[in-house]
């Protein structure tokens, strides 16, 4: 039977950090489903539309990675593609009582699916979409910390905004 994972987020907009954890569990799972849910506790700058589309060019070269948005539980979704685990990445101890807290809720959703954690790669430790969104918004260079696609909608999104 082929093992499945999700990569959940909301990937406003994808960095390199995101990129790490997506290859490292393609590498880990026969597929890897990575889905836009909404953040109830954040503003998206990107629609779902516009992080779909980054996130498909970006992971185009994983064969066996898929990009889609879901409207829901991330549970629901899970369960939709006979996933056996959701993949998180976890950075500072900052990301450890939020993780813990939807971890435990989705186990009591639905106890067979597993949520497995993956450590930050060193470099990517202090990476987040809102320091990527708050360098760019201030004419920084983001070369570092997104790939050159995401790197140029940002600048569109900043100069329409
Ligand atoms: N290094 C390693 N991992 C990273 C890095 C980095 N530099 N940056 C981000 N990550 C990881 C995050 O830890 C996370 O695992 C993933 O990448 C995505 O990150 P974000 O910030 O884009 O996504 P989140 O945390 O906003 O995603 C939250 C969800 C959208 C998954 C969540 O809100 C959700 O499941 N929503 C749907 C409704 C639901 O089911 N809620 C839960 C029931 S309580």
């Amino acid at each position: 039977m082929a093992s499945i994972a999700v990569c959940p987020g909301s990937f406003d907009p994808v960095t390199f950090g995101h990129m790490d954890i997506i290859k490292r569990a393609s590498k880990v799972f026969d597929k890897v489903y990575v889905c836009v849910l909404n953040n109830t506790s954040k503003k998206p700058l990107f629609t779902v539309e516009e992080r779909v589309a980054l996130l498909q060019e970006v992971t185009n070269e994983f064969g066996n990675v898929e990009v889609e948005e879901f409207h829901g539980l991330l549970i629901d979704y899970a369960r939709s593609k006979n996933a056996s685990s959701i993949v998180r990445g976890l950075r500072a101890v900052s990301d450890f009582e939020y993780e813990m807290q939807i971890t435990s809720m989705n186990r009591v959703l639905d106890e067979s699916i597993e949520t497995l954690f993956m450590m930050t790669n060193n470099q990517y430790s202090f990476l987040s979409s809102s320091i990527v969104k708050e360098v760019a918004k201030y004419s920084g260079s983001v070369s570092e910390l997104v790939p050159p696609v995401v790197e140029e909608a940002l600048k569109k999104k900043f100069k329409s905004n």
